[in-house]
């Protein structure tokens, strides 16, 4: 499939921090590898927004926060069932900034996710309750942005929830799939292709 952006397109990048790089708390395998592609991409994007996972110390998600758990256990929340991670991202720490390289000034909007100290966040859309909006909808919708590329990290939690609510948001949603790694944590990986490819999410190996 040949895909080229257009000044309605919109190019958004999940979570490429520290953290989740090679050295960091919760590292995805060559998470780094995602920076020179996706700076490539984004240079050809009239519009460029990054999602930056952004936990308060003490957030429900780490697994420090539950004691007796093991990191990757699944516990039940209020909200549904949550995976329990590392401590990763905390607000203001060097795990929470962007990679170094990343094009971080092509971007017009920064959302930050996962602040709220109860309830973690994967999806640029919406907490993960999937109700409560972090309000990109609303800024793409007044701007007229009608179709998101995704690329970033990890594919299979913050790239793939994403992605699910841009369709269940009436968006058209387009993976890049060289500027994406993954988790896969427990077969998610190919449960994330599945519902993506379910819902409508087209999947490019690179524009
Ligand atoms: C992510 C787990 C926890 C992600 C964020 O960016 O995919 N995964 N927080
Ligand atoms: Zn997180």
């Amino acid at each position: 499939m040949q895909i080229r952006p257009g000044n309605d397109d919109l190019l958004l990048i999940i979570d490429v921090q520290n953290d989740f790089c090679p050295g960091g708390a919760l590292a995805v395998a060559d998470g780094d590898a995602v920076v020179p592609v996706i700076n490539r991409l984004a240079e050809r994007f009239d519009h460029v927004v990054l999602t930056q996972d952004w936990h308060p110390p003490g957030h429900s998600s780490f697994v420090t926060s539950h004691p007796g758990a093991s990191p990757f256990e699944s516990v039940a929340m209020p909200y549904g069932q949550q995976t329990l991670w590392p401590d990763h991202c905390v607000q203001g720490t060097a795990g929470a900034a962007f990679h170094p390289e990343l094009a971080v000034d092509l971007a017009e909007l920064i959302i930050r996710k996962g602040f709220r100290p109860e309830i973690d966040s994967y999806s640029a859309f919406f907490e993960n309750d999937r109700r409560t909006p972090t309000g990109l909808a609303g800024y793409l919708r007044d701007r007229g942005l009608r179709r998101i590329f995704l690329a970033g990290l990890a594919t299979d939690f913050c790239v793939h929830y994403s992605a699910v609510d841009a369709r269940r948001l009436g968006f058209d949603a387009v993976l890049v799939e060289a500027g994406c790694r993954a988790i896969d944590l427990a077969g998610s990986l190919d449960a994330a292709w599945a519902g993506m490819a379910a819902i409508g999410v087209q999947r490019v190996n690179d524009l």
